[in-house]
């Protein structure tokens, strides 16, 4: 019945085959000098790069390298898209470019717009570009604009951004974070007073257990895999939680090691498919296993924590048919986890979006967290929790305020910083904000990086609130779907330089809160790309004067660094990085001694209730395939999943079964937003009752709940049904 056969395990040949390849296409030489150069990797937020030199992390580790950066380095380096392309298509046209067929123009390297009425974006000039950014946003009220950024622009320019909006008066400031992974920074916080990573790189070599629960680092975060695959082999247990038999965290080659790469190594000990949006209880079921063992770490309960009492009557509260059934996971399988939690010495757990896209998001953490501080695996060297940041410097992004509330302390600091008070009411977050456009509130958007339209659920709606709002102002790589769905009535986007082009080095926070400094260098394609600080302090000086702030001088990164260092708490030494040259880790945010800031010292407990879910739908997931980047991709197949193209659906046998369809037939899939016609099903090893799709494309189907606290979309919960 179930065809796996198109599966192939993780990593290894497929990814060097590709890497030659691409190595081809740009040149061998070339390539490797961009890899080589000091700068931050520009994936994902495990970080690598930096002063150490390209390919190196924060251990000093060489060489590390995964797809996914090559993917990124090449496509910054293919080409430019031609002065007559806008010209050639029409909006129209553009509206019809597929996610990857936007990527595959190449870089934008002059500025373009699209005023009302007009069929055609058309080539601007800088100054024409800059006048009518300044402008609009002169026009727009500070309570009708926003400024939303996404993770991958360096510190300096978000600092810049959030001050220049903050100077002008508002705090409709937010970030991707709300997407992704703002309900681990709230658990985070309300459980040990910090809303990042407990541990620094260094930890998970001391980890004897590793948890993976919802996240799919085979692909998401490959230079992980190396360090599992290490952990395995001195005898360790990767413990994998996930609906989906992800076969790059069954398997995985691990290209720089000739053994791994040949036969493949071990990385799940025990593999636990719960249903989606059954992680609560299953964390609540494997505290009420500990209790019934008394396994639980009494002596640090009482110590350094506060909250168990509930906590633990709410498990017993709790029968094990009813977390069996929430779950999706039997009563011996969290028998057998709270059995190896409680031999280990250390355990490190480990998340990512498969626990912050749910409705109770929030909770997920949480209950992640109460079966850390239960064990006693926090707040000691090789032990605690990392959250598996998403781009390569969203944590930076928000550690430097791009955010609608400031963190204690920074607030103030900025007002002596700027001699000028800063708005007080409530920011919108990144939902609200999309919401707020749709009932004409916004008049003004201003984008650093990303793709917001695309990123959200629902996408008809997003463009019906995005095309309301009157300017909006892209500063971009690269083309997306999100430019021309997304569009204000009249829309810019501003072509600016990748990291490692910047004429200025640039720093980012990678998710051990690592700063790294990353050196810049020269343009990989000729134009007229600026860098993103440029744009900003032009645009501030144009609409605020250099009274009180004098935005000409802020164009010096260093004078950047130099207000970071006095307004961000725990950064320092970022002040004199431009001498030393030396990279740090944040301070105030490793616990390596169960002490953590929160009112008492100690680490907060919190009851989560279990969730709730329609008996008779399917729950999709939304996830990323192996060759893409978000929303760039870059190659249509999923070779790990085995998945042929992005138009497919993964059903268990069972439900496959149940509802008579067959692998490789073609079906309507239908959700509560819209659907989607001609999907092929492909069967995999998925738990029944949960199919999963590939993001972006998949956000016209949902229209996800928000979780209250952190105002993430349920992306990874929504119901749909499959039609024949
Ligand atoms: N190659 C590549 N790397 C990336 C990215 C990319 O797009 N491509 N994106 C970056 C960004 S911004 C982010 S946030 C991260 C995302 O990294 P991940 O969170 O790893 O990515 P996803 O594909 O969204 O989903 C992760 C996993 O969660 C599982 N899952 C879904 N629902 C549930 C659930 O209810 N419970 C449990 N336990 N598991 C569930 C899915 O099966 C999937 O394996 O990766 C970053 N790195
Ligand atoms: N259904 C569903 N929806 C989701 C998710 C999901 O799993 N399922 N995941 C969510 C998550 S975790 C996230 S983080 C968001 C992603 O939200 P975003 O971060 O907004 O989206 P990206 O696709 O990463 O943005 C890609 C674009 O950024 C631009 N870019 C790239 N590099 C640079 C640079 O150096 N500078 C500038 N200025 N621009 C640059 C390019 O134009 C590129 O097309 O999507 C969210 N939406
Ligand atoms: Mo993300």
């Amino acid at each position: 019945m179930s065809t796996y056969r198109r599966t192939k395990p993780g990593g290894g040949w497929p990814a060097i085959f590709y890497t030659l390849d691409k190595a081809l296409k740009v040149g061998p030489w070339r390539l490797w000098q961009r890899m080589r150069a000091r700068n931050a990797c520009k994936t994902c937020a495990m970080g690598m790069g930096g002063q150490l030199g390209g390919m190196v992390n924060e251990a000093n580790r060489f060489p590390e390298v995964c797809k996914k950066s090559l993917q990124a380095q090449v496509a910054d380096m293919l080409g430019a898209i031609p002065v007559d392309f806008f010209e050639k298509n029409n909006l129209q046209s553009l509206l019809a470019l597929s996610p990857k067929q936007a990527e595959d123009r190449g870089r934008l390297i002059y500025p373009i717009m699209l005023a009302p009425g007009d069929t055609h974006f058309k080539p601007v000039s800088w100054d024409t570009a800059i006048t009518v950014a300044s402008e609009a946003i002169k026009t727009a009220t500070p309570e009708r604009s926003a400024f939303y950024s996404s993770g991958r622009s360096s510190n300096e320019a978000a600092f810049l951004l959030q001050s220049f909006a903050r100077v002008f008066g508002t705090n409709n400031v937010m970030n991707c974070s709300f997407y992704c992974h703002q309900a681990s920074a709230l658990a985070l916080k309300m459980a040990f007073g910090s809303g990042t990573a407990t541990i620094t790189l260094e930890d998970v070599d001391k980890a004897d257990l590793v948890f993976l629960c919802g996240t799919n680092p085979a692909s998401n975060h490959p230079r992980l895999m190396t360090q599992l695959a290490e952990l395995r082999k001195r005898g360790g247990q990767v413990i994998v939680v996930n609906p989906v038999r992800e076969s790059g965290l069954e398997k995985f080659h691990v290209p720089s090691k000739p053994l791994s790469l040949l036969f493949g190594s071990e990385i799940a000990s025990l593999y636990i498919q719960p249903l989606a949006g059954g992680d609560v209880a299953f964390f609540i079921g494997t505290i009420k296993a500990l209790l019934e063992k008394n396994q639980v770490n009494r002596e640090f309960i009482e110590q350094h924590s506060t909250g168990a009492e509930e906590v633990f009557s709410q498990a017993e509260s709790h029968s094990w048919d009813e977390l069996t059934k929430v779950s999706g996971v039997d009563h011996a399988t969290m028998a057998a986890v709270a059995e190896s939690l409680a031999r280990s010495k250390s355990t490190i757990f480990t998340w990512a979006m498969g626990l912050t896209h749910h409705e109770n998001g929030v909770d997920n953490v949480l209950a992640l967290c109460n079966l850390a501080i239960a064990t006693g695996n926090v707040g000691r060297p090789g032990a605690g929790m990392l959250p598996l940041r998403g781009h390569s410097n969203v944590q930076g992004v928000g550690s430097v305020g791009f955010a609608p509330t400031l963190q204690d302390g920074v607030r103030a600091a900025l007002e002596r910083a700027y001699q000028k008070p800063m708005p007080s009411e409530n920011g919108l977050d990144t939902y609200s904000m999309i919401e707020a456009a749709g009932k004409g509130r916004i008049e003004m958007l201003f984008a650093l990086g990303g793709n917001l339209w695309g990123s959200n659920p629902n996408l008809a709606w997003a463009s019906d609130c995005m095309q309301k709002i009157n300017t909006t102002i892209y500063l971009s790589t690269k083309l997306n779907p999100g430019h021309f769905h997304g569009r204000g009535q009249t829309t810019l986007i501003l072509p600016v330089f990748a990291r490692d082009e910047e004429p200025q080095a640039t720093s980012q926070e990678s998710m051990f809160n690592f700063v790294r400094l990353s050196e810049g260098g020269t343009p990989s394609v000729a134009g007229s790309m600026r860098a993103e600080s440029e744009i900003i302090c032009e645009i501030a000086n144009r609409v605020l004067g250099d009274k009180p702030v004098d935005w000409s001088r802020l164009r010096s990164h260093k004078e950047v660094r130099k207000l970071l260092s006095e307004v961000i708490p725990g950064w320092q030494e970022i002040g004199q990085i431009d001498e030393t040259q030396k990279e740090f880790t944040i301070s105030g945010r490793i616990f390596h001694t169960p002490v953590f800031p929160t009112d008492t010292g100690r680490a907060n407990m919190h009851p989560t209730p279990l969730p709730k879910f329609p008996a008779d739908t399917l729950r999709l997931i939304t996830f990323r395939s192996e060759g893409q980047f978000n929303t760039v991709v870059y190659e249509e197949r999923d070779i790990y999943r085995g998945i042929p193209h992005r138009n497919c659906i993964l059903v268990s046998g069972e439900d496959a079964s149940r509802l008579a369809v067959r692998d490789g037939q073609r079906v309507t899939i239908r959700g509560e937003a819209g659907k989607l016609d001609n999907i092929e099903v492909v069967f995999g090893k998925i738990k029944p009752g949960v199919v999963a799709m590939f993001y972006p494309e998949s956000n016209q189907l949902i229209k996800a709940k928000i979780d209250p606290r952190s105002k993430t979309p349920a992306f990874k919960s929504a119901p749909v049904w499959i039609e024949r």
